[in-house]
């Protein structure tokens, strides 16, 4: 028995460490507001309570992290990173510090780079650190002699002078496999990083709606190691006005190669959890992973006793779509499936049908304004600093969408002067949304709907009976 028992030991020991260190949790690494230090002491004890376990701290807008990496935080700010790894380690969470020197890597001299980049991470080990990473992302330069150099450069002269510092982890500069070339910059920076160095990617582009387990493999082998993933979603730093409130979805059904998963989350902290606490369920079971049962549970687990009303309305900011980027769930889907019926039904001539999904559309509506009103009264303050735009909006969205369920049924009903009364206001209304610069939500279900609703009448003569 004892026997048995050394031999799993010594196995597990011997695990390659690829596989030892297939851990998850979250990179700090968004532009915009940094987290305070109480938010992120409370994300550790989130990330504690859910099993996520790797803190990676790289806000962007941190000017010690990127713009001015080789400069010593001030003693106040030390004081706050040393505490937040003492938390992280009493919570069993690895906090890696993230340096970002690729803006100027070796303007004047690679060699005193170097000199500052291990003096600025001896301080960290210093108060507790024992995870490293320096991140490309994000930058001009593909230079990948120059980066591989510092990161020699930093093994040598930090990590390996130290038996207790974890391979380093990196993020390339070709860091999305649609622009990886293998013949170019990935295909040099590959070959000179030691094999331990784990290579995090976003997935073929930077914010996607998947990752499938080909184009992990194909990564995998142009770097000839297995990479982790930077998953960015709830990210929403590149579209602020819309909040990510979905849950984490389209990451692959096995994770047992992915060395380090990481969600990179929004600055607004609290309302990150939704995702961040579907990540986590994701990570605990990848296999049976269910993006919406996971939604609704994180939120009812979030959320409690207004756990429907805050469905209602996260369910409407989901997607994360702009000419570049496409992640998330799609906004709303069951009130988008009772739009279609209306106007299915409505263009068919199908008058019963179509007052009965309009109906349905009705009380979708009716289900909106009420979740504002609970949302307004109940919702924890920090929820509200972070979403009380989009909740404005949200409000003035249902407002909009009753006043187009009023429209469509004067149209069904036959009744034009109704109809082309309300139409000009319902116009005035949708342009006050789509241009609103500080708001955007469920743009292809509730608001998309006043825009279709403005058409169908025009397809009717104005107003014309169906
Ligand atoms: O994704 C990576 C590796 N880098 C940056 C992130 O810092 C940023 O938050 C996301 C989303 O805008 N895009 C990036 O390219």
């Amino acid at each position: 028995m004892r026997r048995i028992f050394l031999f799993v030991l010594l196995a597990v020991l011997l695990l390659p460490a690829s596989v030892q260190c297939n851990r998850a949790g979250i990179v700090e690494g968004f532009y915009g507001r940094p987290w305070t230090h109480a938010e992120r002491l409370d994300m550790m004890q989130f990330m504690h309570d859910n099993g996520l376990s790797v803190y990676v701290y790289a806000p962007k807008d941190d000017v010690y992290h990127r713009s001015r990496w080789r400069d010593p935080y001030p003693a106040e700010q030390m004081g706050r990173l040393n505490e937040l790894s003492r938390r992280a380690a009493e919570l069993g969470i690895d906090f890696v510090y993230a340096v970002s020197p690729g803006n100027d890597l070796a303007e004047m001299s690679m060699e005193n780079d170097i000199e500052a980049a291990v003096n600025k991470l001896e301080a960290m080990y210093g108060i507790g650190i024992k995870r490293f990473a320096v991140f490309f992302d994000d930058i001009k330069s593909k230079d990948a002699h120059e980066q591989a150099a510092f990161v020699h450069g930093v093994d040598e002269n930090f990590v390996k002078r130290h038996n207790d510092i974890a391979p380093l982890i990196i993020v390339p500069t070709e860091y999305y496999s649609a622009c990886m070339d293998p013949d170019g910059y990935t295909g040099q920076i590959a070959s000179k990083l030691d094999k331990e160095n784990i290579v995090l990617y976003t997935g073929k582009g930077v914010v996607c709606q998947s990752i499938d387990s080909k184009d992990l493999e194909s990564v995998s082998k142009m770097y000839d190691r297995p990479v982790g993933i930077w998953w960015n979603y709830p990210a929403n730093d590149y579209m602020q006005e819309k909040l990510a409130l979905g849950p984490i979805e389209g990451l692959p059904v096995r994770l047992d190669d992915v060395p380090l998963l990481l969600f990179n989350p929004m600055s607004a902290e609290s309302l990150s959890k939704i995702a961040i606490g579907t990540g986590a369920k994701y990570v605990a079971s990848p296999k049976t992973y269910d993006a919406e049962r996971a939604f609704s549970e994180t939120i009812s687990e979030r959320y409690g006793d207004i756990a429907d009303e805050m469905r209602t309305f996260a369910v409407h900011s989901r997607l994360m779509h702009n000419e570049w980027a496409d992640a998330g769930l799609q906004d709303a889907p069951e009130m988008r499936a009772h739009i279609d019926g209306v106007f299915r039904a409505a263009k068919s001539g199908d008058k019963v049908s179509a007052k009965l999904m309009l109906a349905r559309v009705r009380n979708d509506v009716t289900d909106m304004k009420h979740a504002a009103d609970v949302l307004w009264n109940r919702l924890p303050e920090a929820d509200i600093a972070e979403c009380y735009r989009q909740l404005n909006y949200f409000e003035a969205l249902a407002d909009a969408d009753r006043k187009a369920c009023d429209i469509i049924e004067y149209v069904i009903e036959g009744n034009d002067t109704s109809a082309k009364m309300n139409a000009s206001s319902l116009s005035d209304m949708y342009n006050t949304l789509l241009m609103d610069k500080h708001a955007k939500m469920s743009e292809k279900t509730a608001l998309s709907f006043l825009n279709e609703t403005l058409y169908f009448m025009n397809d009717r003569g104005g107003a014309g009976k169906i």
